[in-house]
């Protein structure tokens, strides 16, 4: 079966969030192939008010990309994500409410996909610091297939100071 290559966003901002993150990248080893794991940022917590965007009442986040290879399909892998995250203690109680491990899809190859349950690439992406910063060191070249320009482009594009993530000691 051919490899397809995606990208997936990791965060964190409820219990012990380093831990979570890097053991959910092992647990994601078990069906998937990881090529590339970008450092880790400490991160404000973003929400929106209004169309506005600010920093929430939350704890600090720890966010972080992966480039992996697959043979799951995209909602199947989806699917498989949101698994890792129930592994991982996830509840969704309110709309982006703290959590102990969100697992994001971004780009799968330079597939389109825009149903109820899948949107891809994933469409908050371009504006938010957090995920385009770590991406743009792993994936700086890749395009994003419908806004026509690479993921260092869009990264450099943010001048937002909330998008100005900070690497985590390492
Ligand atoms: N995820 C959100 C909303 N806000 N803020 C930060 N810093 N990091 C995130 O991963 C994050 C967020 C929705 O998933
Ligand atoms: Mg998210
Ligand atoms: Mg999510």
């Amino acid at each position: 079966m051919p490899q397809s290559k995606c990208a997936i966003a990791l965060g964190s901002n409820l219990g012990d969030s380093l831990t979570i993150v890097n053991q959910a990248l092992e647990v994601m080893q078990s069906r998937l192939q990881i090529l590339a794991v970008s450092r880790w940022y400490r991160t404000k917590p973003i929400g929106y008010r209004s169309g506005v965007m600010m920093v929430v009442d939350q704890p600090d986040f720890i966010n972080g990309c992966a480039l992996i290879a697959t043979e799951i399909e995209p909602v199947p892998l989806l699917q498989f994500l949101l698994q890792v995250e129930l592994y991982f203690g996830r509840l969704r109680l309110e709309a982006g409410s703290a959590r102990t491990l969100d697992l994001d899809l971004l780009f799968y190859e330079d597939r389109v996909i825009v149903t109820p349950e899948l949107h891809l690439p994933h469409p908050r992406m371009t504006d938010r610091g957090f995920v385009l910063f770590p991406l743009a060191e792993i994936a700086p070249h890749w395009q994003h297939p419908t806004q026509n320009r690479s993921v260092a482009e869009l990264a450099a594009q943010l001048d937002h100071p909330l998008c100005q993530p900070v690497p985590y000691g390492n």
